[in-house]
């Protein structure tokens, strides 16, 4: 069997526009670069606890933070390699961080290490990115300038630190699927064109939280719990508290993610640009659905970098389902 790596199938890509710069080609292997080295340090993060407490004090959670502080500055550097960004919003970065080269075409959005309190407990954790194009002509660029809504997006996709890394992205030709072979270093592609199921029997929610939600969102709930054979009700309840990690088994399997508004958190609580627009992208790119509620996660006009939303995603079959609690 011919295996392709991540390097020869962007290139494949890029070869099919005649006027591509290659620009975002490298971009992505920027990107799929800085992942590799995240996966390095990720798979040693357990030795480097135990090897922390062992000889000093409170290495525990100093090296959590850590891992979250690595994993940004390796996609940062990775980013400012190549004078193709200007501009990159983080999670953990309070303000946008200009790159050296603000000429650079590109903005960043990234969730450099997400979930990352399963870092502790071995979990899966992902890395999320969202490029757009800087608008032109914009000397020197402003923070509203990288408040353009996801449908704005040329390239999305996500790192997944798990029982192997995984690789997901879009440019908005279908959503290409890779697998890190650790022993050569490469990502491999392992499904092109991902598809999502129509419909799916999962359901992944933080329940806890039932007590904080509107009435709606309880009786949706309670309808994926009740018995019916010909919906293949009741539905599974699955959550890994890492979106990136829910978003995919969703992608693959089927099914809805949801983080609502709650009385707790009355906007939701994940993030639009970097979290809620990319993973929005991959999904609607596999044939599934994301929205808010009311709209389109996508064609929300951001109006803060960090943002939150609520956020309902997955199979078309399941959120309309949701939609028609929301509606009743
Ligand atoms: P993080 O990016 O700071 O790690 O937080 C985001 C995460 C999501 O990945 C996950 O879906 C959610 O927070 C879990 O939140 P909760 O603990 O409220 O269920
Ligand atoms: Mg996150």
């Amino acid at each position: 069997m011919k295996l392709t790596t991540l390097e020869e199938h962007i290139i494949h890509a890029q070869n099919k526009f005649p006027g591509a710069t290659g620009d975002l080609s490298q971009l992505l292997r920027d990107i799929a670069l800085a992942a590799k080295i995240i996966s390095r340090e990720v798979n040693k993060a357990g030795i480097t606890n135990i090897l922390g407490l062992d000889g000093a004090s409170n290495v525990h959670g100093e090296s959590v933070k850590k891992l979250d502080l690595f994993a940004n500055e390796q996609l940062q550097s990775a980013l400012g390699r190549s004078n193709i960004t200007c501009m990159v919003i983080s999670e953990e970065n309070e303000g946008v961080v200009r790159l050296s080269d603000e000429s650079g075409k590109y903005i960043v959005y990234m969730d450099p290490l997400d979930g990352s309190s399963n870092i502790d407990i071995s979990a899966t954790i992902g890395s999320i990115f969202s490029i757009y194009i800087r608008p032109e002509s914009k000397e020197p660029l402003r923070e509203v300038d990288a408040l353009q809504p996801g449908t704005k997006q040329v390239a999305a996709g996500y790192v997944l630190y798990g029982s192997s890394t995984v690789m997901a992205y879009t440019t908005g030709m279908g959503v290409q699927l890779f697998t890190l072979d650790p022993s050569i270093g490469e990502f491999i592609l392992s499904e092109e064109d991902v598809r999502i199921p129509e419909t799916g029997n999962i359901y992944s929610t933080d329940e806890g939280s039932y007590i904080y939600w509107d009435e709606a969102l309880k009786k949706y709930v309670k309808y994926c719990q009740a018995f019916d054979t010909e919906t293949n009700r009741p539905y599974k309840a699955r959550y890994i508290g890492c979106m990136a990690a829910d978003v995919h088994r969703t992608l693959l399997e089927g099914g809805i993610f949801m983080y609502p508004d709650s009385s707790k958190y009355p906007n939701g609580k994940l993030r639009l640009m970097y979290e809620c627009n990319p993973l929005s992208y991959i999904i609607e790119q596999a044939g599934g659905v994301s929205t808010n509620g009311s709209s389109r996660i996508m064609e929300i006009q951001p109006k803060e970098i960090h943002e939150c939303t609520p956020i309902y995603i997955g199979s078309k079959k399941n959120v309309e389902k949701l939609e028609e609690f929301f509606l009743a």
